[in-house]
């Protein structure tokens, strides 16, 4: 790699076995509307996922993969998703014709021999045909064929177009295999809390791009001093299984971290900028003339003499040195912050499910559903409002239910029928909570410190779990009264406090016509039992308004 320049090599004193790799121009992110789910009945997709039906979506790319590998090497990737002993964790197979993307399933997944060791003589793999084709995104697919557990991508080398671990098989296959066999493959970190006494609370988290999902997991807590501190299990993805004893207990399928580089720095994620000093690849980064990577937001003011994402030198004016997708792809256990029980073969058991999504002005700092039906609700009304960075248009909300639109691989209707089945199930179903660290005041200053503060909300959580935080009952939900809140060290003042806290039934009223809208998609496939919770918040905000 490094004599093709697939690889440049980074300064190998300050950032030893550390590479850079420039992916083309065109092919900088996932493409949702290239991604394709392949089923026999176009229902089966659902309306938030393109398809294709399975015949002719392999007529369409069959050619495409004719010859495409022709002078190039084919990688053959065993890999297993989630600890190599665990009964949870699963095996696919990769084909590639990308060393790049051997490398990076290297990081991202248990691969080469203890997979194979792990499959021994057993055909029960996923197969991932992957081609770089000629990366022209005319000539790109990413397919699921859920009904026989397959994956074909082609015209593409980036991250989760391309790494069929993660996205396609961790999310879009497993989905449909969780369904079938009553466990869930969910989009979501999993973090442990510690208290004082030194027990642990596990809790798992949905949020769409852009809402700080990777520093939530990896958070140095501002409390602790007092004893709360925060471990990582996973960033990303969540396989969660009823354990024996009637519990949720959640693996973390990965290996590794595949984040966003532009505005990680010492104080958004300390852990990461400490693991990322060795044995990782960044991908579209900048460069500085000492070859230590660089990015936006990295630090204050940029080096003089860097090289941009595209190999050019670069100069301040427009255009960023690094790419607002550009990635560091690190081994989990070279954070400072893993758990020393993240590869624990039976899982972690889950206490609390967290929601969440960016909301200038609509959801409360957090609240607590009423239970797990309602907590579904919640879960599946879940919406976020974009940034400048994700789409290039501020402030336009984007309904995100559960945070897996992009990667449910079947019916989201039918999707949130298996979450109310599995809840059933549960002997002791976790608590079902909504954040949003990113309420606005009226001149659009954050309300919230956000980051290392985000762990007393965490308590909150815990205390809830424990019975010892108080909660007021709003339409919506459970919101702390302000006292329950531990805030001490924190300058908030009480304004801004029940600014944070507030529930406003008119913005919910509007908020429940467009949660009427968007659940209209998905016609008689919507369970009952959400119509239900549907209308039972619309009755409670009306009785709430002519009180
Ligand atoms: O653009 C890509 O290919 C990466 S997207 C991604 C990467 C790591 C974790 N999550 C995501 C995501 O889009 O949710
Ligand atoms: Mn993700």
């Amino acid at each position: 790699m490094l004599k093709d320049e697939t690889f440049i090599e980074l300064n190998q004193k300050t950032y030893p076995r550390c590479y850079l790799h420039r992916s083309n121009s065109n092919d900088v992110a996932r493409t949702e509307n290239l991604t394709f789910i392949c089923t026999r009945k176009k229902e089966d997709a659902g309306p938030t996922n393109n398809w294709m039906a399975p015949a002719d979506a392999k007529d369409k790319i069959r050619p495409l993969f004719d010859g495409a590998m022709k002078g190039r090497t084919m990688y053959v990737v065993p890999y297993i998703m989630g600890p190599a002993s665990s009964p949870y964790s699963k095996i696919g197979v990769e084909i590639t014709d990308s060393a790049y993307v051997a490398a990076s399933m290297r990081i991202m997944s248990r691969m080469g021999g203890v997979a194979l060791d792990r499959l021994g003589r057993s055909g029960d793999f996923v197969p991932g045909l992957h081609s770089l084709g000629d990366l022209s995104p005319d000539r790109r697919f990413i397919a699921h064929f859920p009904e026989e557990k397959l994956i074909w991508s082609i015209g593409s080398g980036y991250g989760g177009n391309a790494l069929l671990g993660k996205k396609c098989f961790a999310l879009r296959i497993a989905s449909w295999m969780a369904r079938e066999q009553s466990w869930m493959a969910e989009h979501m970190l999993i973090l442990g809390l510690e208290d004082p006494s030194g027990k642990v609370t596990y809790m798992a988290a949905a949020f769409p791009s852009a809402c700080g999902k990777t520093n939530l997991a990896m958070m140095v807590s501002a409390l602790e001093s007092q004893g709360y501190r925060v471990w990582t299990i996973g960033d990303d993805i969540a396989w969660m299984h009823i354990g024996p004893d009637g519990t949720l207990r959640a693996i973390n399928p990965e290996a590794g971290f595949f984040g966003v580089a532009p505005g990680t720095n010492g104080k958004t994620n300390p852990n990461v900028m400490t693991a990322i000093h060795h044995d990782t690849i960044f991908t579209n980064v900048a460069m500085t003339e000492s070859r230590e990577p660089w990015w936006e937001g990295m630090d204050s003011t940029p080096p003089s003499g860097l090289t941009d994402w595209h190999g050019k030198k670069w100069s301040a004016g427009k255009m960023a040195a690094a790419h607002p997708n550009s990635r560091y792809t690190v081994p989990a256990g070279q954070s400072p912050s893993i758990s020393s029980h993240w590869e624990d073969p039976q899982g972690l058991p889950i206490s609390a499910l967290i929601f969440g999504g960016r909301r200038a002005r609509l959801a409360p700092l957090v609240y607590e559903s009423h239970n797990w039906q309602h907590g579904v609700f919640v879960g599946a009304t879940m919406a976020s409002e974009t940034t400048a960075a994700a789409t290039g248009a501020v402030g336009v909300t984007r309904r995100d239910p559960m945070a897996m639109l992009p990667f449910c691989g079947y019916n989201m209707g039918d999707y949130f029928g298996h979450w109310l089945a599995m809840g059933s199930k549960l002997k002791n179903p976790p608590r079902i909570f909504h954040v949003n660290w990113f309420r606005r005041d009226a001149d659009g200053k954050f309300l919230w410190p956000g980051y290392g503060e985000n762990v007393r909300v965490l308590k909150w959580m815990l205390d809830r779990i424990e019975g010892r935080a108080e909660a007021a009952e709003t339409p919506i939900g459970n919101v702390p009264t302000p006292s329950s809140l531990t805030l001490d060290g924190l300058s908030i003042s009480r304004d801004t406090l029940n600014e944070l806290l507030a529930v406003n039934p008119q913005d919910w009223a509007d908020e429940e016509q467009a949660v009427s809208k968007f659940f209209s998609k998905f016609g008689d496939r919507l369970p009952a039992a959400i119509c239900q919770e549907q209308k039972a918040l619309a009755a409670r905000l009306v009785a709430l308004s002519s009180h």
